[in-house]
């Protein structure tokens, strides 16, 4: 049973969705879902979870899909409407899926994807059958996420009902959601940050969630300032444009952002590390000390600053209710209180497996705790992120980049000998992407097709934004590349 679709029932009349300054009510949403299910289902009477892939931007449609994949008792997988058709072409195939639902303005893109194993069905097409929906158990798998890795491609991250309702339940109790909440979504919904934590809770909740097509400072203040929202959950990057904005406009205009900012209950940052200058200047502007939290597609969120208590600038705050959570040193033993370990996890919102992937599933985990890859210290139950223990793991924006994806795609190119992505500390992003290249020889320079070349094959947060042409990669004695050393070298420039 898909707890979310069985207490939206209950709130029908209620106020659900602002997609494209419509309102959707709970029960619109469940109408257009038992539509899309029927669409899905064909007669048959449970997909049993079947992949359905889908590519949709932020809206009423998007929620609704997703519930008719789930209703219809299929495995939603959202797709990043950024990637370009490699991208989704290795998600479609990897999950099979049986089905590919894309809007409008994704129809050309995704064209060559349609075949005789992945029906494409397009989401205006869609008529207003509604199905009979089966009993779909609640520890069934409901969703694919793709995330990043340090080896091979990207991994799916699948999670059951189960998993989603616990990430859920435990965001709802620890930042108190409630019914009178009004929320914003300015982030893809193809990670956890915008799925769960925005969308899901205040659906959850019996809240309203209004949708901004794009991240757009303008837009975003507007809405502010009508007073229409009282919640918002960024990544730092966007608290930092916010502010950036905030700054060009007239002093009058300050105040008036300023006064509609202050009567929020709450406002999140996650995603990265949230810096103290960040956190700093949006409460001169807010009036707001940003909350703090640290999560993963893998687990939802783990760790939280307190709603009530004191939210310390650095830290991340306490394990949320119902997670374990362990600090494990290099020789593979819990640390000592004050030093540094690897933070494992064990929870009811820890993912089922990576897709297709039972090795490294396995490898994920240690006696049942599941391996971040952060490092952290703690002090008087508090924790604080000191960075990831693998530097092939940058993080742009929010995203998650796998440096070997990139650096692969780069050796492919005829004039490349060899190279070495690496993350460069950023005000804005947090981290930007650095390509250390040594060309082949007879080659002095990136001819002016390699960066095009390379864009096509990247979504635009991927790209790399600082390029150094090296006679060699710094190496150690062993010959083994050493990327904190490159980074170093970028840094110079
Ligand atoms: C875009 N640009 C970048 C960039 N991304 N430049 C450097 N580094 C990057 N990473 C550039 C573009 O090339 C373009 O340049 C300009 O910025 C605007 O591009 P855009 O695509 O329109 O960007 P925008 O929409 O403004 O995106 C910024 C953003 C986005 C911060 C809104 O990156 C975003 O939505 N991030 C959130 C990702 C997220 O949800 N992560 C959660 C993962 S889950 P030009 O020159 O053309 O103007 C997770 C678990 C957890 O981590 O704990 O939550
Ligand atoms: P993703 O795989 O995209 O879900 O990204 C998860 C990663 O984001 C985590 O493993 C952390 O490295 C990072 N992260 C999330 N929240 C925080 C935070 N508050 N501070 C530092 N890093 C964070």
């Amino acid at each position: 049973m898909i707890q979310l679709i069985e207490r939206a029932k209950k709130r029908a009349s209620q106020e659900a969705l602002i997609s494209n300054h419509i309102s959707y009510t709970y029960h619109q949403l469940l109408e257009r879902s038992a539509q899309i299910a029927s669409e899905l289902l064909d007669g048959k009477p449970d997909l049993n979870e079947a992949r359905v892939a889908f590519i949709v931007d932020p809206s009423f449609e998007y929620v609704a899909i997703q519930w008719g994949i789930w209703r219809a008792g299929g495995i939603a997988v959202p797709l990043c409407t950024k990637h370009p058709l490699p991208s989704l072409q290795y998600v479609i195939e990897d999950t099979q899926a049986q089905a590919l639902i894309y809007s409008k303005m994704y129809a050309s893109l995704v064209a060559p994807l349609c075949t005789e194993k992945t029906i494409g069905i397009s989401m205006e097409s869609i008529g207003s059958h509604e199905a009979t929906c089966p009993e779909v158990d609640s520890s069934r798998m409901a969703m694919i996420l793709y995330t990043s890795g340090t080896t091979g491609k990207p991994k799916g991250v699948v999670t059951t009902h189960l998993n989603i309702q616990a990430q859920i339940e435990m965001l709802v109790k620890a930042w108190k959601w409630s019914s009178s909440d009004r929320i914003v979504n300015v982030l893809p919904l193809h990670h956890v940050h915008g799925i769960i934590n925005v969308v899901s809770c205040a659906l959850w909740s019996g809240a309203s969630c209004f949708f901004l097509p794009k991240f757009d400072e303008k837009s975003i203040f507007e809405l502010f300032k009508s007073g229409k929202v009282n919640l918002f959950m960024a990544v730092p990057t966007i608290y930092y444009k916010l502010i950036h904005y905030w700054k060009t406009q007239s002093e009058t205009e300050q105040k008036i952002i300023t006064k509609a900012l202050n009567n929020f209950r709450l406002m999140i940052s996650g995603s990265a590390a949230l810096p103290i200058t960040t956190l700093e200047e949006w409460k001169k502007i807010s009036g707001q000390v940003l909350l703090e939290r640290y999560g993963m597609t893998e687990m939802g969120m783990a760790i939280s600053n307190p709603y009530d208590g004191e939210r310390v600038p650095g830290s991340i705050g306490y394990p949320l209710e119902g997670m374990k959570v362990r600090l494990v040193g290099e020789d593979g033993k819990q640390v000592k209180q004050g030093a540094t370990g690897e933070i494992q996890v064990q929870g009811p919102n820890v993912f089922k497996e990576y897709w297709g992937k039972t090795d490294a599933t396995k490898e994920a985990f240690d006696s049942g705790w599941f391996k971040t890859g952060d490092m952290a210290v703690e002090q008087d139950g508090r924790y604080r992120i000191l960075g990831r223990n693998s530097v092939d793991i940058i993080k742009s924006g929010g995203h998650k980049i796998s440096a070997l994806e990139i650096e692969e795609i780069i050796r492919k190119s005829s004039i490349v000998k060899d190279c070495a992505v690496v993350g460069i500390p950023d005000e804005e992003w947090g981290e930007i992407v650095g390509a250390g290249i040594v060309l082949n020889e007879g080659e002095v320079t990136l001819p002016e097709n390699f960066e095009p070349w390379l864009k096509e094959q990247l979504p635009n947060f991927q790209w790399p934004r600082k390029y150094l042409l090296l006679e060699d990669l710094p190496r150690n004695v062993m010959g083994k590349v050493t990327k904190k050393e490159l980074q170093k070298q970028f840094q110079k420039v």
